[in-house]
């Protein structure tokens, strides 16, 4: 257990969401120093940017990914793809505190053996959200995901398998791991527009670490 410095919630706990799906409160934090120092190390050389969506939107998300694969979305659709399009060099290799994190923390929540091969980095700044969708690029749905909350609080949405489930809230914060699989694993998820605040760790923004089976 740690001292919970800046946060509201009791840090180590489970908090069950659905079948499949869990929130562990402040999972993250003991590892916290190697998730930034990883983090800033993988930005340097692949920074986020917002891609556009099939649609010629840009997205207010501003996305980068480490590992085997990275997601990408552009004008011929969103899917995995082994090098950063901004380059063409292979994404940063997957931390090694990125996927013992992502191991422990799928294991905690009932799925052992969880290896992935992409990480897509996701950084909000106040006012960034991110609509209801499914996260169905992979190419099996059978391992589960991996999801790290760091920097700014945000309200994630919570939904069902239909878009127009309604779906709940919960409030998500510095160091807080959702892991998601099984009879969740196809459910709609979002992130309401983020407020705007200053983080010790990271300043004006969240990021949200998402660690998958992509390939
Ligand atoms: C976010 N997360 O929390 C966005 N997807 O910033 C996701 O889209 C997500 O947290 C699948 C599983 C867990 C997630
Ligand atoms: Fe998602």
């Amino acid at each position: 257990m740690h001292a919970d410095l800046f946060g509201t919630h009791a840090n180590g706990a489970v908090l069950p969401l659905a079948d499949g799906a869990a929130v562990l409160r402040g999972f993250a934090l003991r590892d916290e120093a190697a998730l930034l120092a990883a983090l800033r190390a993988v930005t340097a050389r692949a920074p986020p940017r917002r891609m556009l969506t099939p649609g010629g939107r840009r997205m207010s998300v501003w996305m980068s990914n480490c590992g085997e694969l990275g997601w990408i979305s552009d004008r011929h659709g969103y899917r995995y793809a082994p090098r950063d399009p901004l380059d063409d060099t292979p994404w940063p290799r997957m931390p090694a505190s990125f996927l013992s994190l992502a191991a422990r923390a799928a294991a905690r929540a009932g799925f052992p053996g969880f290896l992935p091969d992409a990480c897509l980095i996701n950084r909000y700044e106040a006012g960034t959200r991110l609509s209801l969708h499914q996260d169905r690029d992979e190419r099996d749905f059978a391992a589960p995901i991996v999801s790290v909350s760091l920097g700014l609080p945000a309200l994630f949405l919570f939904g069902g398998m239909r878009r127009g489930d309604r779906p709940q809230r919960v409030a998500l914060e510095h160091g807080d791991v959702v892991v998601w699989g099984g009879a969740s694993r196809l459910r709609y998820h979002g992130v309401l527009p983020l407020q705007p605040g200053i983080h010790p760790a990271l300043g004006a923004c969240r990021v949200n670490l998402t660690l998958r089976k992509a390939g």
